[in-house]
């Protein structure tokens, strides 16, 4: 069955310059043509990779709907590999909306999203890796997240994981052909295959550890304020952003939500959220705001822990600083434009947090803490191979490779036979092949592209 001709609007709804129909299939340029008169009419076949001037026409009534530079891309020189039309209109969404409504008339079907990647995915133009990445960089918030993603989309990722998986299949048919041919060949000395092993077992779980500032680079960096109440948290928030987004007074719980802003950091994306002031909370909404910020205390990538330093060491910052054990924590020594009280000597003495000492009110300090926020989102050093994993399904498609490959060692050392080592790294290849898009159900595919936007 001939594939059908799916077409879609490429560009944001809302009036702009430009705004792209977009059509692909075997049906495209026949659509075109019937809908499309070029102010300069040529004789011959239909030109590609040449934008052509002229007019879009309801073949009907002969009324023009607008004047667009329209594109075709011959197949299979095109994003999908099929035949692709690209028609610039004027973007309103009238015009949009009728050069669509003609295109559909005439023969192609409206696309689902993400489906004119899925067919470039389906014809082996893009890894599902690149595919993902498309998403990727249209997602991204930051400069440094837009470099991991153009290195996926170029392939890079894509690569690394393609190499490890011919690897481990390269190990399988050393041990199948022993198990097939075991007379006929010398024996395998499988205690042989451990370094190899351990390795490609290496690498697997490096990458996968990259996914921790993968997820950072993707989605930012969450970044909680905190503290007993008046250290200066919506102050500090202010600071940051530049703005008076959040109130600030001298009452002690003016806070009483959680506020979060982004904002980029050295080309980081970070999520700043600023909380009510943790203390014993008198009245019901107070209560409630506590226990907001408990909840995003427990979900954050850093917490930074303000302490005021015109005051003298408060009990109730050791209690708080003792229930945040286990998470990432900087300390903020505020206010030190006032007779500090305490020292960062003084910190640093009782606690093995990094300190930095500013002033929310002056900024004095502020480059400092942005650097710290920062190097503490980039406290992993980039793998030599320079690949990031930024998604969650490729993450857990690498920790189960991981395990598989740690099995096959076990089975190894234990003399296990070789069927049951052919098994674990045969799951091994598997799950790579998957992260790849090889062997791979249309149900999780579907999944994937869904997440895409209309047109792409
Ligand atoms: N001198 C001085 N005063 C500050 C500084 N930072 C904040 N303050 C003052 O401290 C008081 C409390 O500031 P906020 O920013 O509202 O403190 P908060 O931690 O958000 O307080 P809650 O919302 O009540 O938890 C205000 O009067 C601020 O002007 C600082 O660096 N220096
Ligand atoms: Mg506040």
């Amino acid at each position: 069955m001939k594939p059908e001709t799916i077409a879609a609007i490429a560009t944001p709804p809302g009036q702009a310059g430009i705004g792209i129909v977009r059509l692909s299939g075997p049906q495209a340029l026949a659509i075109a043509t019937r809908l499309f008169r070029p102010r300069v009419p040529r004789p011959g076949p239909f030109p590609s990779h040449r934008l052509l001037l002229g007019q879009i026409i309801a073949p009907d009534d002969g009324q023009v709907i607008d004047e667009v530079l329209l594109a075709y891309m011959r197949a299979p020189h095109s994003y999908t590999r099929e035949d692709v039309v690209e028609i610039n209109c004027h973007s309103g969404w009238a015009v949009l909306q009728q050069v669509l409504n003609l295109v559909l008339q005439h023969g192609a079907r409206l696309a689902q999203p993400g489906e004119f990647t899925q067919r470039a995915f389906l014809a082996g133009r893009l890894d599902l890796t690149q595919a993902e990445a498309v998403l990727e960089v249209i997602q991204a918030r930051s400069e440094a997240g837009l470099k991991v993603a153009a290195g996926h989309l170029s392939g890079g990722l894509g690569q690394t994981i393609a190499g490890q998986r011919q690897a481990i299949l390269d190990l399988l048919a050393l041990v199948e052909a022993d198990l097939d041919f075991g007379e006929e060949v010398p024996e395998l000395d499988y205690q042989g295959l451990l370094p190899a092993l351990q390795s490609i077992g290496r690498q697997i779980a490096a990458l996968g550890e990259s996914y921790g500032q993968g997820r950072v680079l993707r989605e930012g960096l969450q970044v909680v304020l905190a503290g007993r109440p008046n250290v200066g948290k919506s102050s500090l928030l202010n600071q940051l952003l530049q703005t008076e987004r959040a109130l600030v007074t001298a009452i002690p719980g003016t806070t009483r939500d959680v506020i979060a802003e982004q904002l980029v950091i050295n080309g980081l994306p970070v999520c700043l959220m600023d909380t009510a002031g943790l203390r014993q909370a008198e009245d019901t909404v107070e209560v409630l705001g506590v226990a907001r910020t408990r909840q995003h205390l427990a979900r954050a990538d850093l917490v930074l822990y303000l302490i005021d330093a015109s005051e003298a060491w408060q009990p109730e910052d050791t209690v708080q600083l003792e229930s945040l054990q286990g998470q990432k924590i900087l300390l903020v020594l505020n206010k030190c434009d006032l007779p500090m009280v305490l020292s960062k000597d003084d910190l640093t003495a009782r606690w093995p947090h990094q300190v930095v000492v500013l002033s929310a009110l002056t900024g004095a300090g502020i480059p400092e803490l942005r650097q710290a926020i920062f190097q503490a989102a980039m406290h992993q050093t980039l793998l030599p191979s320079g690949q990031i994993v930024t998604q969650a399904r490729h993450y857990h498609h690498l920790a189960q490779c991981r395990d598989c490959l740690s099995q096959a060692q076990a089975q190894i050392a234990a003399g296990a036979p070789p069927e049951l080592i052919a098994l674990d790294l045969r799951a091994a290849a598997q799950e790579l092949g998957a992260i790849l898009g090889l062997e791979i159900g249309e149900e999780v595919l579907d999944r994937i592209f869904s997440q895409f936007c209309l047109g792409k």
